[in-house]
């Protein structure tokens, strides 16, 4: 009996230190490494004004970015028309006008179209808005029975309604739960939600979505350097900004990203891209988004890469197994929204997404910040859970699993009320 016994505690403890699936899940395991300084320009010297930073260094790092990890957005790829199918002040919440917007492309006989509904507080005549995609459809943040259905390709999730790619009515409501719509609106705030799928289905196929729509004669994918899903999902919050610009009851001047988790990604790349976006909030972004490649804690490159080959560029594969050649890390990404306020959030069972990793990416972009004079995350150490740091960068890990939550919006809403709310 004892051999027996000890043997399996020998396979419990080879198991355990190999972690889950083969991924890391422990800090004394994180790589010693060295990441690459924002403040410093290849040749050695240092970058000492914003001056410098903005013409030089910080391009220097945003076509790093563009050229071996997101890919390059085609240049003059543009929504040519946009349609407000309907607006009304009948929807489920109190002081509510809702919009149904359409943004359509049209080029050489070919559409593609894209839905975004907006619902705006009647009270503030020129509302801040948080902009953000969603995983299952418009129709699927809210219970109100107008908010159209798409009919763009979904992944399958039967439990939510969701078969032979079609989202249905079942799907109506099933995500209210991450966007408290009430409590956005009665803080002063609209809200604008297009589904991913509608600018690009999320599955490595580049026939479907915008991206054909940028294909020079018999192409048909991206080059190794050119757009892949996520710069596609950010390229059409850039033309959603398009649209709120010019929408009266928006303040194009108080548009905040938002995302979670693979939104949360490329929310942080579309503030990377377009300056009007006044902040921008990363939630459970991890790998590939906030957390740092570097420290191979959770989901690796290669990981990403494997299980999402269309997510990034062709070119972001050469980091496989290779994260210290990489010539910049998520650090960087944070950098380049200075000094935009941006939120970084993580949940406390998420290891998948490396909480630490997150929050180190805000503390190594905060020299950043200092250069426009204004505090980013300012401790190495992060805060403990539920005690969210609210300076130019903002960050909290909170309790449970993956996900966006009220208690992530609440302090979404409290930190755009500390830097975007007019006195
Ligand atoms: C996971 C993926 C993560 C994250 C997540 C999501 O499967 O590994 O990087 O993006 O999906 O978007 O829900």
């Amino acid at each position: 009996m004892k051999p027996l016994i000890l043997f399996l505690v020998f396979l419990l403890t080879v198991f355990q230190s190999a972690g889950q699936d083969g991924f890391n899940y422990d800090e004394s395991k994180v790589p010693q490494f060295k990441l690459t300084d924002p403040l410093v320009f290849p040749g050695g010297r240092k970058v000492r004004s914003v001056k410098s930073w903005e013409r030089r260094r910080k391009p220097q790092i945003f076509n790093l970015f563009e050229d071996q990890m997101f890919g390059k957005i085609p240049a003059g790829l543009k929504i040519t028309h946009f349609r407000v199918l309907e607006e009304s002040t009948e929807t489920p919440y109190k002081n509510a006008k809702r919009k149904q917007v359409e943004m359509i492309l049209e080029k050489e006989g070919k559409e593609l179209r894209i839905l975004m509904l907006i619902y705006l507080p009647v009270n503030v005549p020129s509302a801040p808005v948080f902009l953000g995609y969603n995983f299952h459809g418009n129709h699927s943040v809210t219970t109100d029975v107008e908010v159209k259905i798409s009919e763009s390709w979904c992944n399958n999730n039967p439990s939510l309604g969701i078969i032979n790619n079609q989202l249905t009515e079942q799907s109506r409501g099933v995500e209210s739960g991450r966007w408290p719509i009430q409590m956005i609106l009665d803080a002063g705030y609209g809200v604008a939600t297009i589904f991913y799928g509608d600018v690009d289905p999320d599955r490595d196929d580049f026939t479907d979505g915008v991206h054909p729509f940028a294909y020079r004669e018999n192409q048909s994918r991206p080059l190794p350097n050119e757009w892949g899903s996520i710069a596609a999902w950010a390229w059409g919050l850039s033309q959603a900004m398009n649209y709120l610009e010019k929408d009266p009851g928006v303040d194009p001047s108080r548009v905040i990203l938002i995302g979670h988790s693979r939104l949360g990604k490329t929310a942080l790349w579309a503030g990377a891209i377009d300056s009007r976006f006044a902040m921008i909030i990363s939630n459970d972004s991890g790998c590939g988004g906030a957390a740092l490649s570097r420290r191979k804690f959770g989901e690796t490159v290669k990981r990403i890469n494997t299980s999402f080959p269309h997510w990034y560029c062709t070119n972001f594969k050469a980091y496989n197994d290779n994260e210290e050649n990489l010539p910049f890390d998520q650090h960087e990404l944070i950098a380049l929204l200075a000094p935009r306020p941006v939120y970084i959030a993580s949940a406390q069972e998420d290891l998948w997404a490396d909480p630490r990793g997150e929050y180190l990416s805000g503390f190594y972009a905060t020299p950043v910040y200092h250069l426009f004079g204004k505090n980013g995350l300012e401790s190495p150490v992060p805060p403990s859970v539920n005690q969210p740091v609210m300076n130019q960068i903002g960050y909290h890990i909170r309790t449970g699993k993956h996900d966006i939550t009220e208690y992530d919006w609440t302090q979404y809403i409290q930190f755009a009320d500390r830097h975007l709310l007019k006195k």
